[in-house]
């Protein structure tokens, strides 16, 4: 069964700050931006995914969830920023990424499999890749780089990406995005294939997310109170959207909001 994973954001709001507040980094993937807009003053929230991929940003320091294909004479490697360093040009994010290390012919893949949950709204598989392609141009699927969905057994259901002729060779990382709500409700193994059968072709992967919103029943009860968290007396109201219109609020003061999200399968309160 499909429990998202609310998470709550406590805001201070004055009536002297009533403009775009996205939140920070860190605070939780389910509620992603709010905004307070000048004229109609609203709370808005994005209902954004429950992240299903284990490590997709390295950030164990080795393939924790993932699984590996190379020929022999080929690796595919965790790449990390040298001891004593601060960054790396091999590394798109924190300390560690994914290096395909490429000498001999034939494909390499680096797969994990995943459940997808019936009945969410979207979902979403998204990357940052950098690739360096030694050959004149791409030719799928003899060389280039290219994101599959397949069987769990590893038999190809879609090719969901794919670098072709006419693609820059050497593009620097690129964050890419691909829909995946089809296969909402099946078990895929989402798979990240580079090719070089024509000429010496390198990958580097980092920040792999694959992201399943909400289900379309879901509703929320919004929370506000001055001076202090809101409690159950404290209901501003209940939407099916995520977003819900402000009363007049009084000038300097401060005031603490939380969002309670409903669906068949429950009800998660969090933290103010
Ligand atoms: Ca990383």
């Amino acid at each position: 069964m499909f429990h998202p994973a609310w998470s709550f954001l406590l805001l201070v709001l004055t009536a002297m700050a009533l403009r775009a507040a996205p939140i920070p980094d860190g605070l939780g993937p389910l509620i992603s931006r709010v905004f307070q807009l000048p004229d109609a003053p609203r709370l808005t929230w994005v209902g954004g995914g429950t992240n299903l991929l284990t490590n997709g940003g390295f950030e164990t320091g080795d393939f924790t969830g993932w699984e590996r294909e190379s020929p022999a004479g080929k690796l595919i490697r965790i790449v990390s920023i040298p001891t004593g360093g601060t960054s790396s040009a091999n590394v798109f994010s924190g300390q560690h990424s994914v290096g395909f290390v490429t000498s001999w012919p034939g494909p390499q893949t680096l797969s994990q499999v995943v459940s997808l949950p019936a009945g969410s709204s979207g979902a979403v598989l998204s990357w940052v890749d950098r690739v360096r392609n030694e050959g004149p141009t791409f030719v799928p699927p003899d060389q280039g780089f290219r994101v599959e969905a397949q069987t769990v057994e590893g038999f190809t259901l879609a090719v969901l990406f794919e670098l072709r002729a006419g693609d820059p060779p050497r593009p620097p990382w690129s964050r890419r995005s691909v829909d995946v709500s089809a296969f909402a409700g099946r078990t895929v193994r989402f798979a990240f294939v580079a090719s070089d059968n024509v000429a010496l072709l390198e990958l580097s992967l980092d920040d792999i997310r694959l992201e399943v919103a909400p289900p379309a029943d879901t509703t929320y009860e919004v929370f506000l109170a001055s001076g202090a968290a809101p409690t159950s007396a404290d209901r501003l109201g209940s939407t099916a959207v995520p977003s819900l219109a402000l009363p007049d609020l009084l000038p300097d003061t401060a005031y603490f909001w939380q969002v309670r999200a409903s669906d068949p399968s429950g009800t998660t309160n969090g933290p103010v």
